[in-house]
């Protein structure tokens, strides 16, 4: 499902601005010396940039690959990073938008049940350096069951396009049950399993939003523009949701042979 006008031009002003205040605020930690400063040299491509955490909470920033983050200016940090991750509370707006009932509401009614926040995440494709997230399933990174009382909302704060990155899905695709991940340019779906004649691009104005399943296949692709793209990206479980072993989501997410699809065991 996608609307648009989910969020107020005020409420995207306002994500926008805490956006900018919270990396600014880890940014000026690292530059002190107060965040900690990770790389993962055998990381694939989209987590090969270097990530500044901070140390005492699970809120950190994926910087693209090749920029050191701390020769960047603090407020010039936006432009730079591709997702930011564990960062609702650290600001009053996101704690709200993450109960927003048009955004939690539009969850619990998809999901059929109380939708609890599991994870968020806001991902930006700065002008030309904004990198492709290719083809998943939500669920193949998660380990949560039942695998369709999960889902997520994403959330775009600017108009997202064809040409900076809007998402890409493949319509009703969510019943056709998990599909094989492989790690390339990050955790992938094997490119046969893709039809790209079913492909659907979902171009939505700022303030729009999609909420869907944790089983559909989508993607966004890089950013050739001089525009940049955030977006924000709640992701819920349904209140009987139970947390397995990865052994025993393999076991679950497998496509139709048994073999296991999640990414943590690709
Ligand atoms: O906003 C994007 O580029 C896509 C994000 C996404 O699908 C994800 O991180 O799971």
């Amino acid at each position: 499902m996608a609307f648009e006008q989910v969020l107020t031009d005020n409420e995207v002003q306002a994500a926008r601005n805490a956006l900018s205040e919270i990396t600014c605020r880890l940014m000026e930690m690292a530059r002190r010396g107060e965040a900690e400063l990770r790389e993962n040299p055998n990381a694939t491509q989209n987590y090969a940039g270097v990530q500044v955490r901070r140390p005492d909470s699970d809120f950190g920033i994926h910087f693209e690959p090749g920029v050191d983050p701390l020769t960047v200016p603090v407020e010039k940090a936006e432009l730079h990073f591709r997702k930011l991750h564990g960062y609702h509370q650290e600001h009053p707006t996101f704690v709200d938008l993450t109960k927003h009932p048009r955004i939690q509401g539009f969850i619990s009614a998809l999901i059929g049940e109380e939708a609890i926040l599991k994870a968020e995440m806001a991902l930006s494709k700065p002008p030309f350096i904004g990198s492709e997230k290719p083809w998943h399933q939500d669920n193949a990174y998660f380990n949560w069951l039942p695998l369709n009382k999960v889902a997520t909302a994403w959330i775009s704060l600017d108009d997202a396009t064809i040409e900076n990155g809007c998402m890409h899905v493949l319509p009703g695709k969510h019943k056709v049950g998990p599909l094989r991940h492989h790690h390339t340019i990050d955790s992938e779906i094997l490119p046969d399993r893709i039809d790209p004649t079913e492909v659907v691009p979902v171009p939505m104005k700022a303030g729009g939003a999609m909420f869907f399943s944790a089983m559909l296949p989508h993607q966004t692709s890089p950013n050739t523009t001089a525009e940049r793209r955030r977006a924000l990206q709640f992701q819920y479980r349904g209140e009987s949701t139970v947390a397995v072993t990865k052994e025993e989501f393999g076991k679950v997410f497998a496509e139709v042979d048994g073999t296991a699809a999640s990414c943590a065991l690709a």
